[in-house]
């Protein structure tokens, strides 16, 4: 099974992190495909260490690893030597770390432009992390990116800064009265951070296609989840990268028919952070209790994420959208103690109940959850290790879960632990 999906099926913060470096002991290779630091992925060792990861693939945890950062995320130079230099001094090895020369470069104006134009939305506001993810995407797209194979000619690096604070510049101090920036400061701070990553910059596209032509298993790993795609997800509240599966070949530079599995993580439960719609939110104690548990804090940022129910429509949906093989189902332990664990299984939209993700942007800040109600078990279940250590409730809980979502969950949380997990499949 050479090259395996993994993506998260919900609004990010499934557990990718976790999943990322437990599969990746069976792995040679681990790569992300978008995104950048605006990702926050939590890895707890078996010796209890805990490490958030933001832009470096989870796989760096697992000294045999090759990790790729792919031509699909953004790069920001400071956060990737801020990460390494934490990861270093915890005695983790970086030296099987590799850079797409093609991924593209976040500069200090992305970040600049990110917080202003949150600024100027107001209310309409995304709830970006504030990182640049999106203005640097969006320069990306508009042909005036930076790249990373950039920082190995200064000449050719100075053109592209240049061409590129052109316009923003105008914008800045024009529309957002803000300061220009100056294209030599810029230059001259890329320069001085490639001296410490330039030597990582590779042809990552040609690495990885020998690895597969030599049988040897890649893991491509999504950050965000499905709900937060630019495409698939609840625009405009989203990101600007595709986490979904099919940004996976784009993002690292290999071909659909190199992918074998799409794995969905998928949280027995839903959280989001940042703006926009959740048909199961939940604003009470419930809520509250769920975030407690749960320790339902951005990784990144800080910031609590809002929590609600499991959500089914959005299972069903991420199936479809993604392919998804198989499941992941996370954070289960945290369900316990309830009485009873209710279940969104449809929605209603402006008195119309539908099984699938509305069409319309309004159809989906209209929908109010249709709801089962699931009896509830109260044991501890974080020392489970098979499917029959879990009480009897629990396992028509997954049971149901996997009808709904219509695919199988090969694979359940109970923990955060590299071992608290129970494989099925
Ligand atoms: P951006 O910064 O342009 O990507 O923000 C656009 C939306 O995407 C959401 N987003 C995320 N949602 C969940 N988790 C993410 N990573 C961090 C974590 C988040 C944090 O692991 O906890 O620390 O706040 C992540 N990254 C982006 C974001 O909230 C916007 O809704
Ligand atoms: P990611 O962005 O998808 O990698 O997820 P995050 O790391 O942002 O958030 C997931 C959180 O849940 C982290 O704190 C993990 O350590 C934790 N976690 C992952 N799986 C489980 C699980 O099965 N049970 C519990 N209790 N925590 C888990
Ligand atoms: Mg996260």
């Amino acid at each position: 099974m050479p090259a395996i999906v993994l993506i998260g099926a919900q609004w990010g913060d499934e557990g990718k992190g976790k999943a990322t470096d437990l599969l990746g002991e069976q792995a040679q290779w681990v790569v992300r495909y978008q995104g950048g630091n605006n990702a926050g992925h939590t890895v707890v060792l078996p010796d209890g260490q805990d490490f958030a990861l933001k832009l470096i693939p989870s796989g760096i945890l697992s000294p045999e690893v090759h990790n790729v950062i792919g031509n699909g995320v953004v790069v920001s130079p400071e956060a990737l030597l801020e990460e390494l230099d934490g990861l270093e001094s915890r005695g983790v090895d970086t030296s099987k770390l590799s850079l797409s020369a093609d991924a593209h470069l976040v500069m200090p104006y992305h970040v600049a432009m990110d917080r202003v134009t949150e600024r100027y939305l107001g209310k309409k506001r995304i709830g970006t992390t504030g990182r640049g993810i999106g203005p640097c995407y969006q320069d990306k797209v508009a042909r005036v990116g930076v790249r990373a194979q950039d920082v190995l000619d200064e000449k050719i690096l100075r053109q592209k800064v240049e061409a590129a604070l052109e316009y923003k510049n105008q914008v800045l101090v024009k529309v957002y009265n803000r300061r220009a920036m100056d294209p030599e400061e810029v230059v001259d701070t890329v320069l001085a951070q490639a001296e410490r990553f330039a030597g990582r910059v590779a042809e990552t596209k040609l690495m990885l296609d020998q690895a597969l032509s030599r049988n040897e298993t890649v893991l491509l790993e999504g950050s965000q989840g499905t709900l937060l795609d630019v495409d698939h997800g609840t625009y405009p509240f989203v990101t600007s990268s595709n986490p979904t599966a099919g940004g996976a070949c784009a993002g690292a530079g290999i071909g659909p028919s190199r992918i074998d599995s799409v794995i969905g993580i998928i949280k027995a439960y839903t959280t989001r952070v940042g703006a926009g719609p959740f048909p199961t939110e939940l604003t009470d104690e419930a809520g509250e209790n769920l975030r407690k548990v749960g320790g339902e804090v951005g990784v990144n940022t800080g910031r609590d994420r809002r929590t609600g129910w499991f959500d089914a429509v959005i299972a069903r949906y991420a199936t479809r959208v993604n392919g998804i093989t198989d499941y992941f189902l996370t954070k289960l332990d945290v369900l316990s103690g309830l009485e009873t664990v209710p279940v969104c299984v449809a929605y209603d939209v402006d008195g119309m109940r539908t099984f699938e993700m509305p069409m319309t942007q309004t159809g989906v800040h209209h929908a109010v959850p249709v709801y089962e109600e699931m009896p509830g078990w109260r044991e501890d279940i974080s020392g489970a290790r098979t499917f029959e250590d879990l009480p009897a409730n629990a396992r028509a809980y997954i049971e149901r879960l996997e009808e709904l979502a219509q695919a199988r969950i090969s694979a359940i949380g109970v923990g955060p632990g590299r071992d608290q997990t129970i494989v099925r499949h």
